[in-house]
């Protein structure tokens, strides 16, 4: 009686896990190289709201450091830094997005955190930008210190770490306040222009972002003042799916190589004379050319081992990246964590050999 039922019921019990798992992996890669390769464009996961990191600009092209490294992850993987989608994503939504496969990959000032790596299917590749949490307050306030904001209302995003960093701060000192929980920057902009918020909290490159494009019947940006503080620690870079690590070292050792680069002092103005004469043999190795007639180091990466020239030619090292997109919103490099080390920072590319 027994294997009857069983015979019966095995087709429906095959064709429900079938259909359970069946959905997932048809539209999540589990390997988003070949996917993207295949596909012929990158599905990038971006901000759009954020000078100098991401921002949709008036023209309808989009810009910032984020975008860049879109940009140098299609063109060292397609050979073309304009074969991108780039995919808004917004703070609360971006984990998800990542997940269920609509973007290959979030660029999008995304702070790595052990939870984020840990619980929500998640690799982090190595930084691109060193940030904290700030907060910023009406210039005609009076409010120059945190202590003065007790009591007070802040405009804070949802989703994010900053929320998280914000509660910390005040309830470790026992101090009230309140939270106003928006969706976006425009959000917080609006929230602040109608007086609803006394602060307005944010990594302090987003801050600063949000300052150079204060409406000037506001007041513009004088009108607004980001307090010295800084209450976190908050390293952005690029994030990929779990389990998928032959896409997670192609984006990490892009990444690498723009540092690297900058190091070496190869830019997107000298490339052709290092491919054409490198001077050492790690030069030859970043670029993919042969030392001395010797043979191309293929670094196995899975991509042309010339990839470094794509990304170098076509978007730019690190500096460049930097002081194209970051350096115009007033956020000076050096002296700060995103010098690289050998001027007192901390962009530093691990041996790329
Ligand atoms: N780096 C932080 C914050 C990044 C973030 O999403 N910031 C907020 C503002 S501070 C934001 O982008 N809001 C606009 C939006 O979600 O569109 C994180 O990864 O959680």
């Amino acid at each position: 009686m027994k294997k009857i039922y069983l015979l019966l019921f095995t087709p429906f019990i095959l064709l429900f896990f079938a259909c359970a798992t069946g959905d997932e992996s048809s539209s999540v890669p589990s390997d988003t190289l070949a996917t993207v390769v295949e596909r012929g464009i990158l599905h990038c996961g971006i901000k759009d709201s954020q000078p100098g990191f991401g921002y949709l600009q008036p023209d309808g092209t989009y810009a910032g450091q984020d975008v860049e490294y879109c940009k140098a992850v299609a063109a060292a993987v397609l050979g073309d830094a304009n074969k991108v989608k780039y995919v808004p994503a917004t703070a609360k939504a971006r984990f998800e997005m990542l997940k269920a496969g609509e973007i290959d990959v979030l660029i999008r000032t995304t702070t790595w955190t052990a939870s984020r790596d840990a619980s929500l299917k998640s690799s982090f590749a190595v930084t691109t930008f060193y940030d904290g949490q700030g907060m910023m307050v009406k210039s005609d306030s009076g409010i120059t210190s945190m202590k003065d904001l007790t009591g007070a209302t802040i405009c804070v995003t949802t989703g994010t770490t900053t929320e998280q960093n914000l509660d910390d701060w005040f309830t470790e000192r026992n101090l009230a306040y309140q939270q106003l929980a928006v969706e976006n920057d425009a959000g917080s902009q609006a929230a602040f222009i109608a007086g609803r918020c006394d602060g307005w909290t944010g990594d302090k490159s987003n801050l600063a972002g949000q300052r150079s494009k204060y409406p000037s019947d506001a007041g513009g940006s004088d009108a607004l003042t980001i307090l010295p503080i800084t209450l976190s620690k908050e390293p952005l870079g690029p994030v990929t799916r779990d389990n998928d690590s032959k896409w997670f070292d192609v984006v990490n050792w892009i990444v690498i190589g723009t540092i690297a680069a900058e190091e070496m002092g190869i830019s997107s103005q000298n490339l052709q004379a290092h491919i054409a004469n490198p001077k050492n043999k790690n030069q030859a190795r970043l670029l993919g050319v042969g030392w001395d007639g010797g043979e191309v180091t293929d670094l196995g990466l899975g991509i042309s081992a010339d990839f470094m020239q794509k990304v170098l030619y076509q978007v730019g090292n690190y500096g460049e990246i930097y002081a194209r997109t970051i350096e115009p919103i007033g956020i000076p490099r050096s002296g700060s964590l995103n010098a690289l080390w050998t001027q007192g920072g901390i962009i530093y590319a691990p041996p790329m050999r």
